[in-house]
């Protein structure tokens, strides 16, 4: 199953908007692999935004990322990691569509929420970043059957 690393960026947290937006990845049929708090230190932050280093956005995305704790999350399902990108929107709030997390919650181009992984390469080395491999957990729940189609392509 593909996996993919959603952070609930500080903004979230602080907006108190954890569990709707948990809610809408339960709804969509995802499922949670790992899921802890925490405040992510500034060393940390340059290694998940390194191919950000340069940008003039940079130095205030490592200001927003490091600002308060986040939400992470390993989300596992089929097409976990485009599934979840789809349900961000738009990285800028105001061009993300309504319906979308981003497109919902947020106007601004920095706080826009949310962190997913953009392809398997960054998966794997977000997920990495965070969770040791004993913190994931494989399991299929009872609505499973339901929501993935076993052979499906
Ligand atoms: P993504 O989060 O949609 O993948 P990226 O281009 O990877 O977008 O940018 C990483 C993060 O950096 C964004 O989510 C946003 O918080 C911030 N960011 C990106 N572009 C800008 C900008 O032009 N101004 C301010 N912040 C930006
Ligand atoms: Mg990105």
């Amino acid at each position: 199953m593909e996996k993919t690393l959603i952070i609930l960026k500080p903004d979230c947290v602080q907006r108190r908007l954890i569990g709707r937006i948990v809610q809408r990845f339960e709804d969509k049929g995802l499922t949670l692999a790992g899921m802890k708090l925490m405040h992510i230190s500034r060393p940390l932050a340059e290694r998940h935004y390194a191919p950000h280093k340069g940008k003039p956005f940079y130095p205030g995305l490592i200001d927003y990322i490091t600002a308060g704790p986040v939400v992470l999350m390993v989300l596992a399902g089929a097409r976990a990691i485009d599934t979840a990108r789809k349900m961000m929107g738009k990285t800028f709030g105001y061009e993300a569509e309504p319906g979308t997390i981003r497109g919902d919650f947020g106007v601004s181009k920095t706080f826009n929420l949310i962190h997913g992984s953009d392809s398997p390469a960054s998966a794997e080395t977000e997920i990495a970043l965070y969770f040791q491999p004993a913190e994931l957990l494989h399991y299929t729940t009872a609505a499973h059957s339901w929501t993935d189609k076993p052979g499906e392509t």
